[in-house]
């Protein structure tokens, strides 16, 4: 028998009487859970801060986060941006600390996606 590079040996399987099982692990990519930050209505806090709220710590345009603080006038509540836990949780320390400061009652929370 001639043995080509891919065949450096003649042996077809030197296991005696074991089969061969190869197995494949499939390794799944695992992304952090995302969480919405949700600012929610209320009849007290003036309309200028919530815009400026929007626009200091979620970085919005003044047009974006004039249309945002309306929508949850309107609505109730809106979705304001979607994170990881930690920066959704440090939005939510941030609007809440600024707001009581400031005394107003707005209302600011997470939840998981
Ligand atoms: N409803 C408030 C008002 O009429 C304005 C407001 C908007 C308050 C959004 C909270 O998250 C809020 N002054």
């Amino acid at each position: 028998m001639t043995l080509t590079p891919f065949m450096m040996s003649d042996k077809k399987d030197s296991r005696d009487g074991e089969s061969s099982v190869l197995t494949k692990t499939r390794t799944r990519t695992q992304r952090p859970p995302l969480y919405k930050v949700l600012l929610l209505n209320d009849d007290y806090t003036p309309m200028e801060f919530v815009v400026h709220v929007l626009e200091r710590f979620f970085g919005l345009s003044h047009a974006q986060a004039f249309e945002i603080m309306l929508t949850v006038h309107k609505k109730g509540l809106a979705v304001v941006g979607v994170f990881s836990y930690e920066v959704a949780e440090t939005k939510v320390a941030q609007v809440m600390d600024f707001a009581r400061r400031h005394q107003h009652p707005l209302q600011c929370t997470m939840e998981k996606e």
